[in-house]
């Protein structure tokens, strides 16, 4: 028994032994990438074709010696991967000879696609984005270019040291990923800024933007007024309507009532959709969106309030909540709302009323199509109308912005459009403060 135990323990470890020795070695690639890909030995653009979704258009095979090379998509298929016990080489005999790079320490791809990229904002203007391909290409310089057979090749060496975000303000906020913002000083952001391979990192937490010079007001922070507010209060969601819109808007529409608004720019929340927007204006956390219950009892004790939003909204509320929906199917249900809301105006000290179509036609047709300035200028109406029959403070702000991608529009990522949004107190028992609401 006991032999027999020696004999298979030994079995068990050289089996252990074979398949750990016989691994694979991997090479991890950088670049624009959703989740991490490793390579291994053999042709490159095989083993890149395997990988159906990967859709890369340059690459930067950069080696220990800090010498590196920048190629097209068409030249992958002529480079082969091989390893030995120095590690990973680049092997093209067709291609121009600085394309044989010599212990790879990394190969970076970048993509037309997939973008995981960090923004760079001061105040409401996006002063740099930066995909991680391009971070790792400002550390080199070039230094010749060769062709042969047709292909190219740029020859790159690696730069002293580069710094590619020029903070200018002592503090800044940082988005990150998961949707906190933290305030950090720039040598705090410089000490633990990170560059991840596919993405950037501050104290190894992934981050989606840059900001500063951030505008004072954030979505939490609008929570707490409302929370604070003890006069009857209307709220009004301009579901979609940008800072960045809001300026367009003012540049053609200057008449609006919207764009004679005196609105202040506003930290959204990432990422920046309605859902999380809501959450964290109407409870002032990032809530389990599961169990999530907008204006919570707890926070609101005291006032009777209602909600009057379309029927797609799927959040619950200890307020009564009315869903209007496109009974006169003009393509929006904003016209049931509003009259929704007129009805309602006069039986309730907290009104919260979520316009949607500047959103919907946003989708449809642009976040800066004519067809979303026209929907505009109806919401426009509503919201002037609202505001003029209501007794007591008034808040109107946006949830998010919009941005254009293929002819439609969508809003999703930390850059100036989607990040911005804007709000606007008007207290009616205050004319100083209303009069103060209007100019422009
Ligand atoms: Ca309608
Ligand atoms: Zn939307």
């Amino acid at each position: 028994m006991g032999v027999c135990k020696k004999l298979s323990l030994v079995a068990i470890s050289l089996i252990l032994f074979k398949v750990l020795s016989c691994s694979e070695p991997l090479l991890e690639v950088y670049g624009n990438l959703e989740e991490p890909l490793f390579l291994v030995s053999g042709n490159l653009s095989k083993q890149l074709e395997m990988k159906s979704e990967m859709n890369f258009d340059e690459a930067i095979i950069a080696g220990n010696d800090e010498t590196a090379v920048r190629i097209r998509k068409d030249a992958f298929h002529k480079i082969n991967l091989i390893y030995d016990e120095n590690g990973f080489h680049s092997k093209a005999d067709s291609l121009p000879e600085v394309c044989n790079i010599k212990n790879i320490a990394h190969i970076c791809f970048s993509s037309p696609y997939k973008e995981k990229t960090l923004f760079h904002l001061q105040e409401t203007s996006e002063i740099a984005r930066v995909s991680p391909f391009e971070y790792f290409l400002a550390d080199y310089e070039k230094i010749g270019e060769s062709r042969k057979n047709g292909y190219r090749a740029v020859k790159l060496k690696k730069k002293k040291q580069s710094e590619i975000f020029n903070l200018v303000s002592d503090n800044l906020i940082l988005v990150l990923e998961d949707g906190q913002e933290i305030l950090v000083d720039k040598s705090g952001f410089y000490q633990h800024f990170r560059f991840e391979g596919s993405f950037f990192s501050w104290k190894s937490l992934p981050i989606a933007a840059v900001w500063e010079n951030y505008p004072e007001e954030g979505m939490k922070d609008l929570f707490t007024d409302i929370r604070d507010t003890k006069s009857p209060l209307l709220i009004i969601l301009i579901d979609s309507l940008g800072w960045k819109f809001l300026q367009y808007l003012k540049s053609n529409e200057p008449e609006l009532f919207l764009s004679k608004t005196d609105f202040a720019p506003l930290r959204a929340v990432y990422p920046p959709d309605t859902e999380n927007n809501l959450l964290a204006f109407s409870t002032g956390i990032k809530s389990d969106k599961s169990h999530a219950e907008l204006f919570p009892q707890k926070d609101f004790p005291d006032q009777s309030g209602l909600i009057i939003t379309d029927d797609k909204m799927g959040f619950s509320s200890s307020f009564r909540i009315i869903r209007s929906n496109d009974e006169n199917a003009d393509g929006h249900a904003d016209d049931e709302i509003y009259l929704t809301a007129l009805d309602n105006l006069t039986h309730h000290d907290f009104i919260f009323v979520h316009l949607h179509s500047i959103d919907g036609t946003g989708y449809k047709f642009g976040a800066y199509s004519n067809e979303r300035i026209v929907q505009a200028k109806e919401v426009d109406k509503y919201v002037e109308s609202l505001v003029a029959n209501w007794k007591g403070e008034i808040l109107l702000f946006s949830d998010h912005g919009m941005h254009t991608e293929f002819g439609k529009g969508v809003h999703y990522r930390a850059d100036e459009d989607d990040m911005v949004a804007v709000y606007c107190w008007l207290k009616k028992s205050d004319p100083d403060k209303q009069s103060s609401g209007s100019t422009e």
